[in-house]
């Protein structure tokens, strides 16, 4: 009797490393920009592959940009994002416009391509109610900062899409530290106990602030988070942005093929601080591992395979550049120009019918507000 619990405790490990082994990377472009599995490759025009080039070199400059104006006082918070480019843009990139975005707190760059004006990202930055206005048509929610909640709404999202019959994908993104959360179990559990059309991405930049992902769980990736809920995970080069088309585009077509959702988890870092908000990356990481991280970075490699084709050149990224110094200009002016926020601008937006307790208040707030 003894023995064989032990047995079946021997076998239960074994099941576990049989199953981490599945796990393994996918990539597409290596670091050096060359195609490495020719199989996987995804069917991109010519103009599609630029275009994704283009969207990740503004969002670079996008990046810079935004941390100078925090630093100055124009915005208010932000995320860095540079580094995780291929992770956030081709992932969005693999999408159609029907498609849904739920994001969280740094992928503001996603709900961007996806249509949200820059300006108002700029307003919700600041905290204005505008930049939560989302315009009609433009399928996103504003960012979450509660660590984990976008998936469990996305289920629901998901859920929903399916109940109409639309042919559409929910999508959102958390990152490392996000998977030790309750709502990261429940939306992916529930969204595969309804085939509901999900795609859940995990950015794993190896920190949740100072933690490292080692210390985040004793699982070897986070994709085989998937395997409890019954769902297909992959994990995939996040700084390869071929490799996260691929994943993403797939994952698109089984859900809209009634086929359920799946878990990506993108390997990935964020070069700059975890926000603007006092963070010193140099107390928990080293130069080294920046140094290591760096050398796998998508733009250098998306533009080394883009040159070796003929498709990239200095001066067409120089127009990129340009083009996002000036789009950035004229989004803040009208961030600008937007009214200053009142009180009863944040209480007449909350509900279609007003309760009659916060009517009271409005009309006070009114009264005070004409004076
Ligand atoms: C429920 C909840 N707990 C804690 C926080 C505070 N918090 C903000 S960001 C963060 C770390 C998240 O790390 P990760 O999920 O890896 O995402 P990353 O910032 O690296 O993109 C924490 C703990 C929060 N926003 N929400
Ligand atoms: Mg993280």
């Amino acid at each position: 009797m003894a023995s064989k619990l032990k047995n079946a405790q021997l076998d239960a490990k074994k099941a576990l490393e049989a199953v981490e082994e599945q796990f393994q990377t996918l990539q597409i472009l290596n670091e050096q920009g060359e195609v490495v599995n020719e199989a996987a490759m995804p069917n991109l025009t010519d103009e599609q592959l630029q275009e994704l080039m283009r969207r990740m070199v503004y969002t670079r400059i996008l990046d810079q940009r935004s941390i100078s104006l925090n630093r100055q006082g124009r915005l208010g918070f932000y995320a860095p994002t540079a580094g995780q480019e291929a992770s956030q843009l081709a992932s969005q990139f693999a999408l159609e416009t029907e498609d849904f975005i739920l994001p969280g707190y740094r992928d503001v760059p996603q709900i961007v391509w996806h249509g949200l004006p820059l300006s108002q990202a700029f307003l919700w930055s600041r905290g204005h109610f505008e930049g939560m206005n989302i315009p009609e048509g433009v399928n996103v929610l504003h960012p979450q900062i509660i660590i984990g909640a976008q998936y469990v709404q996305t289920a629901g999202v998901a859920l929903g899409m399916k109940k109409r019959g639309t042919k559409a994908v929910a999508i959102t993104y958390t990152g490392d530290g996000g998977t030790s959360q309750g709502d990261f179990y429940e939306g992916i559990n529930f969204a595969g106990a309804y085939k509901a059309p999900a795609i859940f991405v995990i950015q794993n930049n190896q920190f949740a602030i100072s933690t490292p992902r080692e210390k985040q769980t004793a699982a070897k990736t986070l994709a085989q988070k998937a395997v409890a809920a019954g769902i297909p995970g992959i994990v995939v080069d996040g700084m390869d942005p071929l490799a996260v088309y691929a994943a993403t585009r797939e994952a698109r077509e089984r859900a809209i093929n009634g086929e359920g959702p799946t878990l990506i988890e993108t390997l990935t870092y964020r070069y700059g601080p975890h926000t603007m908000a006092g963070d010193d990356p140099t107390r928990y990481r080293t130069a080294d591992l920046d140094n290591e991280w760096e050398k796998k970075d998508p733009l250098v490699r998306f533009r080394k395979f883009l040159e070796n084709k003929g498709l990239w050149s200095e001066e067409k990224e120089t127009e990129v550049i340009e083009q996002a110094k000036e789009d950035i200009k004229e989004a803040l002016k009208q961030a600008d120009a937007a009214p200053k926020q009142k009180v009863t601008d944040l209480m007449s937006i909350m509900y279609e019918e007003m309760p009659q307790t916060l009517k009271e208040q409005y009309e006070l707030y009114k009264e005070k507000e004409s004076k």
